[in-house]
């Protein structure tokens, strides 16, 4: 029987990676994220390419109500879900604690943060119901160290890597697993988003290395996934060979 995964922020980077792996695996996708757009396109090529079904869901994590409500009466071909993938995230600015942003800080939290409990408790109910599931949580180098200027973005996730250790002890009774991945620098949308769409700003960060592609954390997030079903990696950090932690880098320039 085919199995089905929903995946938050699957418009782009780690999230649309994630989708594709899975796709090829002829796994069925619930797709979620902001950007109707992209969820309809990215929708029609999985289709089109592995034959899989599709449910684009269009909801913004940090709005509670519409979250609850695009879980609330999911189709019954919908409502078995295998695996959860709070992916949907952001950092926003770079700057040292008197300089951030309030707005920033709130964004932040508000997304990476309660967006991902608010999701998660969404959908509890389905898992609970089938004594079985898989969460997966994208957390980061960022929230296993904190860095300079990393302020707001470092405790959102910090909170990530607290709450995947809650629900990892709270769930166990209902044998779900919980993984939290943290990966460091990768080249997604990621720092276009962070630097507010300064593109000079978002590829320098690369420069000098060769960062993680979206592509090696989806495989990872496969391999996690399709473990059998008395093992559970309960968390990884995965960084490029060019980097050791959430600071220490070896560039060439
Ligand atoms: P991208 O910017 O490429 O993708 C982020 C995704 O999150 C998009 O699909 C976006 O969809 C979605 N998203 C953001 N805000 C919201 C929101 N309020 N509601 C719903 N969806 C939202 O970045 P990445 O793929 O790199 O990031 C994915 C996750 O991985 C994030 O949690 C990030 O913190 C984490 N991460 C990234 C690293 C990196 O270096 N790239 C390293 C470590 C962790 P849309 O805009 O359509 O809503
Ligand atoms: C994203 C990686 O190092 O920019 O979480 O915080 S980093």
């Amino acid at each position: 029987m085919s199995q089905t995964i929903l995946i938050t922020g699957a418009t782009s980077g780690f999230g649309k990676a994630i989708a594709e792996k899975f796709a090829a695996a002829k796994w069925n996708c619930i797709l979620t994220g902001r950007r109707e757009d992209r969820l309809q396109s990215l929708s029609k090529e999985l289709l089109k390419n592995h034959g899989i079904k599709t449910l684009p869901l269009v909801f913004d994590v940090r709005d509670r109500e519409a979250v609850f409500a695009a879980f609330k009466n999911l189709p019954a071909e919908w409502n078995a879900i295998d695996v959860l993938v709070n992916n949907a995230g952001l950092a926003l600015g770079r700057d040292s604690f008197e300089n951030a942003n309030l707005d920033d800080w709130d964004v932040m939290m508000d997304t990476n943060v309660k967006g991902m409990m608010y999701v998660t408790k969404a959908l509890l109910p389905y898992l609970i119901a089938q004594k079985k599931g898989h969460i997966i949580n994208l957390g980061s180098v960022a929230g296993k160290e904190v860095y300079k200027d990393g302020n707001g973005y470092c405790a959102s996730k910090f909170a990530v890597d607290a709450l995947s250790r809650s629900m990892r002890i709270d769930l166990l009774q209902h044998r779900i697993k919980v993984t939290a991945i943290h990966p460091g620098a990768a080249e997604t949308e990621f720092s276009l988003v962070r630097f507010k769409g300064d593109r000079d700003k978002a590829s320098a960060i690369y420069d000098g290395f060769k960062p993680l592609h979206a592509n090696d954390i989806a495989d990872i997030a496969y391999y996690c996934a399709t473990l059998p079903e008395n093992v559970c990696i309960n968390e990884l950090t995965v960084t490029c060979t060019a980097q050791a932690d959430a600071i220490y880098f070896h560039k060439t320039v």
